[in-house]
């Protein structure tokens, strides 16, 4: 092995295996059941107080014993798949040989173009080889088992055990599986709280290593890390997302200190992100409205359709593997400041997506990277009830102060019901409580 770590291989074990933390980060040492400013705070997605030794703490036994278990095991990612899944498939399945245990690593599509940096293809085995082999235990990761292939579909229902490891709002049973409770274990960890699937992934190969009698080396970590980083770099877009939790990018912080990841080779797949003129240019077009309804401060948010396509086509001038989802999150990541900035009870953002113009200048391929109707939406709230309400009063769904969807309509028609629908909901709460109703 030619490519072992360049400095202090050792820091990095000992920030995943004995929990040590970068100095510098003290906000990673908060407790696992320190209080999240869930209900403090809104708009701006939820600060997780989780660092890399409390999501070790919360990996459940199961998951470990599962994932420690002797038997032939297959790791599966997402089909088509985006570098989240394929690297926490590959990491997972990396971790396990290194720890002289059976893993094979299988997405039923070929791997994205950012990861070209990673040498990962060599680790992905093909259907066709899947379908040859038996394996007692079949995990899914960053994924529910639902768009798998047909190759693990048929080893999920000869196994003996179905683990399923995501941070996306997934529901797996038996029954959403096709599985045979009498037959087939089903382990579940879901963490909708983590930044990337590539996240438990880490913290399960700790927590795996903590149980094994054997050691992972240096060598062992390094084949980890570097699938895990630009797994949380592509989920973070960067590492730069104001989304990102402060505890993801103190991680980060303290594994890339450690040298033990070449940055620049594992990224350069990503290419350059989009061009900065473009992000700091191009947000100017998205149109903002503040208003008081009722109690309420609510802030409007439009994204014409037009402004988006053309800085993805400028952008793409420079960066072509950039995506229509890179350009929405950037517009999302400048609202998300705006948001901060205002503080309102309600935000919503209504982008335009897929409309004639897109119609008649994209290529199939990029087409099929917008939603597939005119609108897309998304809305933030400080009433943890309110934001589900809402989206679903707007066509869509939610959960506890963020919802979202899709919509036939314009912009202006959609910001139009939900000012209707905020307005009526606060008449409705006056008239409750000027007759002692109680809340609605
Ligand atoms: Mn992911």
């Amino acid at each position: 092995m030619s490519s072992l770590f360049v400095t202090t291989p050792s820091r990095a074990q000992q920030i995943l295996v004995d929990g040590a933390l970068p100095a510098t980060s003290p906000e990673l040492e908060a407790p696992l059941d320190a209080p999240a400013d869930v209900a403090a705070t809104y708009c701006p997605l939820v600060r997780s107080t989780i660092g890399p030794d409390a999501w070790k703490q919360r990996v459940p036994d199961a998951v470990v014993k599962a994932l420690l278990d002797p038997g032939p095991m297959l790791v599966v990612g997402d089909a088509p798949g985006d570098p989240d899944c394929f690297c926490s498939a590959v990491a997972l399945s990396r971790g396990r040989r290194a720890l002289e245990l059976p893993a094979d690593a299988h997405v039923d599509a070929p791997p994205p173009s950012q990861l070209s940096g990673l040498e990962i293809d060599a680790d992905l085995l093909a259907s066709r080889e899947v379908r040859a082999r038996r394996y007692d235990t079949v995990v899914f990761v960053d994924n529910d088992g639902t768009r798998v292939g047909p190759a693990a579909e048929a080893a999920m229902r000869d196994a003996k055990r179905v683990v399923v490891i995501d941070h996306h709002e997934v529901d797996p049973t038996h029954a959403s599986l096709g599985l045979d409770p009498a037959k087939t274990d089903l382990v579940v960890w879901k963490e909708t709280d983590a930044d990337a699937a590539a996240l438990l992934v880490l913290a399960s190969l700790s927590r795996m290593v903590a149980s094994s009698p054997a050691s992972l080396l240096q060598h062992g970590w390094q084949s980890v890390l570097e699938p895990l980083v630009s797994a949380i770099y592509s989920d973070t877009r960067g590492f730069e997302s104001t989304r990102t939790k402060p505890t993801t990018l103190g991680l980060l912080r303290g594994l890339l200190d450690t040298q033990a990841v070449d940055l620049t080779r594992i990224l350069s797949g990503f290419g350059d992100g989009i061009p900065r003129d473009v992000l700091n240019a191009w947000p100017s077009k998205i149109e903002e409205r503040t208003e008081t309804i009722g109690a309420m401060d609510v802030a409007f948010f439009t994204v014409p359709s037009e402004a988006l396509l053309d800085a993805w086509s400028t952008a793409r001038e420079r960066t072509p593997e950039l995506t229509w989802s890179d350009l929405l999150f950037s517009a999302l990541d400048h609202v998300e400041g705006r948001v901060r900035e205002l503080d309102p009870d309600v935000a919503l953002v209504a982008v335009g997506a897929r409309d004639d113009r897109a119609t008649a200048t994209l290529t199939p391929e990029q087409l099929d990277q917008l939603p597939p109707k005119p609108l897309k939406f998304s809305v933030r709230t400080k009433d943890g009830d309110l934001a589900p309400l809402l989206a679903s009063a707007l066509g869509g769904g939610g959960k506890p102060h963020q919802g979202g969807g899709v919509s036939e309509e314009a912009p202006a028609t959609l910001t139009d019901r939900a000012r209707k629908y905020l307005v009526e909901r606060q008449e409705l709460a006056r008239f409750a409580s000027a007759r002692n109703l109680g809340g609605l």
